[in-house]
């Protein structure tokens, strides 16, 4: 399949609810995906060689911080605009989004939420243009699901503060040039620093080998009484609240986002049924196969019309954590069921990098454990509905 044969699926003509202004923004990034990122992205992930070169090219594009007001460099969009640009992102590959997600809800939102006007202006207009890149610390090596036991640390001294801790699978650590940490003061209150790289004691090793995201940089960051100026801490983020709303933010672009990874291996594996012969006849007319294929297209369509209605309870201010929740974990899990159904339907062909669906398989493998696992997720839809809290 060539890039500009792609027909993502629109069975209930969703188009028909977007602006002329969201299919002007969702052309011109898939337009941006097909040139940029297909033509390298398999062989990225193949050689484990992510593409950092797209983070300035993404800023070019106006693809970061497209909620941030103009002001700080943004785009000023509306949250249906953001799920869209997610979602073509993420058909090029799930470490494409993911970079994004980092750069636009996890560090451009909570320095514009919580921070100074002197850290916005420092920072948000380059982050918006890529000319910086992000990162964003919660998980430790001992507190995934549970970051409020995190360990890191902060205590003041004199016009400073010293940071101690790490930090693990940590997005674009290594590249980055900033980190948006996240660490417990004397008082034991969650808080968010600005952590610039090159600062002494600071260092961001990358973590190898994995067989999932190989072209996104993963890596650890390692703090050893770095001294942080007192500048760098974002004045208005206290309590663990601040963190989980940046996720927040980023959950719901992945429930956008997957919805791309979703729609391009049902459209590969469709267009794949229709020309591959066994028995004589196409693999499409075997009933099997048809009932993969039309499952796959009912469970994106639920999922189309989920994030649709979610990004105007957004546009409104009425979405809560818990409907964001929802969300990911059942875009998440229905991505992946699809990526699996695909490759069966493109046999031995399907496990090769002439067919995207491996890739986006491996890689949905992370997106269904980062951000809220799959059980978390379900743990928050729980305790909201029945008000008894099962993870503790
Ligand atoms: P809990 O006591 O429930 O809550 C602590 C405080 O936070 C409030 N809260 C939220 N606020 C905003 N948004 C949310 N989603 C919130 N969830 C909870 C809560 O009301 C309370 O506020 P207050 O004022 O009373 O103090 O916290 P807990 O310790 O019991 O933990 C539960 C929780 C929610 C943290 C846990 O269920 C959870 O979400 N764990 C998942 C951790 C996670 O998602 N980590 C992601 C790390 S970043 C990442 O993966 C980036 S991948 C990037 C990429 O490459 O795309
Ligand atoms: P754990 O929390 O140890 O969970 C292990 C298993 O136990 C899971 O199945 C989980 O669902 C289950 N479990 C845990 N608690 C409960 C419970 N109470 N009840 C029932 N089951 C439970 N983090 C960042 O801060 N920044 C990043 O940029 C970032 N990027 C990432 C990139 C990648 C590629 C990956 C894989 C992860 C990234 N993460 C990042 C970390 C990610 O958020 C965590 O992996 C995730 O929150 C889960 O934590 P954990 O891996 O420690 O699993």
């Amino acid at each position: 399949m060539t890039a500009s044969t792609y027909k993502p699926p629109d069975y209930y003509l969703m188009d028909e609810l977007l602006s002329d202004e969201h299919k002007m923004i969702r052309s011109s990034v898939r337009d941006w995906v097909n040139r940029e990122v297909k033509p390298i992205i398999e062989e990225a992930s193949q050689l484990n060689e992510p593409p950092t070169h797209l983070m300035e090219t993404m800023g070019e594009n106006g693809i970061f911080g497209p909620f941030i007001p103009e002001k700080y460099g943004g785009a000023g969009l509306d949250y249906i605009s953001y799920g869209l640009i997610m979602q073509e992102l993420e058909r090029g590959d799930s470490a494409i989004r993911s970079a994004a997600s980092v750069q636009s809800s996890l560090v451009m939102f909570p320095i514009y939420i919580f921070g100074s006007d002197a850290q916005k202006a420092q920072f948000l207009p380059r982050l918006a243009k890529g000319e910086l890149t992000g990162c964003f610390g919660l998980t430790e090596p001992n507190h995934g699901s549970d970051p409020g036991n995190m360990i890191t640390r902060i205590r003041e001294k004199g016009d400073h503060f010293i940071l101690d801790g790490a930090k693990l699978w940590i997005t674009n650590s290594s590249i980055a040039d900033i980190a948006m940490v996240w660490a417990k003061d004397e008082k034991g209150v969650v808080r968010g620093l600005i952590v610039e790289k090159g600062m002494e004691g600071f260092s961001a090793p990358e973590t190898h080998d994995k067989w999932s995201l190989r072209a996104s940089v993963t890596g650890e960051l390692v703090f050893d009484g770095v001294k942080i100026p007192r500048k760098n801490l974002l004045p208005k983020a206290k309590g663990l609240r601040s963190p989980l709303m940046c996720l927040n933010s980023a959950r719901y672009g992945i429930a956008w986002g997957v919805i791309g990874a979703a729609s391009e291996c049902y459209d590969t594996a469709l267009r794949y049924s229709l020309q591959r012969k066994q028995f004589d006849r196409f693999i499409g007319s075997f009933q099997l196969q048809q009932k993969k294929l039309a499952e796959m297209l009912t469970e994106i369509t639920k999922a189309q019309l989920l994030v649709w209605r979610l990004g105007e309870l957004k546009n409104q201010g009425k979405e809560t954590a818990q409907m964001v929740s929802m969300a990911k974990r059942n875009n998440v899990k229905m991505a992946l069921d699809i990526a699996r159904e695909a490759r069966q339907i493109i046999g031995a062909m399907g496990i090769t990098s002439n067919y995207p669906v491996m890739r986006h398989m491996m890689n949905l493998e992370s997106v269904i454990t980062y951000e809220g696992t799959h059980d978390i997720h379900l743990l928050i839809t729980g305790h909201d509905i029945t008000g008894i809290q099962a993870f503790k």
